[in-house]
């Protein structure tokens, strides 16, 4: 079965490529010569999700699905939340975003934080949706070069390291996004039949 990953994240791609069985085949934007970026205007990471899967949908006339993520720091109420890929402004990279988190929290005893990701799978007109959470702690400063994004300062529960500083296939034993994609997985393999 071919399902095409409606992202323009590489990183993302990657890693629902790594847990995706053998018979799953994942085409991405490139693949189908998309360019740009996938409309995001919501308040919430379910609407964000649906709208990029739904703008996708129907600008090819095809099934595919989206993700959105965001990480959700309880003692600065919530953020960056929905808006975890732009929180230090439009353009910010991954190293602008992770010091606004460290600068906020400077100080803060309160660590706890958590990682959601939510699949939108849109096919004729028809949605549905699969969370994955994983819970954690952000860290003082950051630690470990591997992954993307906030992995540098996010330890899951029951690890002692941050996401950066594992293999791909240490955080896909925690992993909010292979948890949604099991999720999503088991649904297809359950349509299928
Ligand atoms: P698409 O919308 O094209 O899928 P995006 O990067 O804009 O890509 P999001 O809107 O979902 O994706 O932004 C989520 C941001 O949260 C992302 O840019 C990273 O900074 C961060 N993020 C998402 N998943 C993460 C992960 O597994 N580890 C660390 N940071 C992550």
């Amino acid at each position: 079965m071919k399902l095409i990953f409606a992202t323009s994240n590489q990183h993302k791609l990657q890693e629902v490529k790594s847990v995706a069985a053998a018979d799953l085949e994942i085409v991405s934007l490139k693949d189908i010569g998309f360019v740009g970026e996938l409309p995001e205007t919501h308040e919430t990471i379910e609407e964000n999700s649906l709208e990029k899967a739904e703008y996708l949908s129907k600008k090819y006339n095809t099934a595919c699905f989206a993700e959105d993520t965001g990480l959700i720091i309880d003692s600065i109420n919530g953020e960056p939340g929905v808006y975890s890929a732009r929180y230090a402004g439009e353009n910010a990279s991954f190293e602008d975003n992770v010091n606004k988190v460290l600068s906020k929290m400077e100080g803060l005893e309160d660590r706890t934080a958590r990682f959601k990701t939510v699949i939108t799978y849109y096919s004729q007109g028809n949605y549905v949706q699969f969370t994955g959470i994983t819970e954690g702690q952000i860290t003082r400063e950051r630690m470990g070069n591997s992954g993307f994004g906030y992995d540098p300062i996010f330890i899951p529960s029951g690890s002692a390291k941050t996401y950066a500083e594992m293999t791909l296939d240490e955080k896909n034993a925690f992993s909010h996004r292979k948890k949604s994609f099991d999720l999503f997985a088991n649904h297809l393999k359950l349509i299928s039949v």
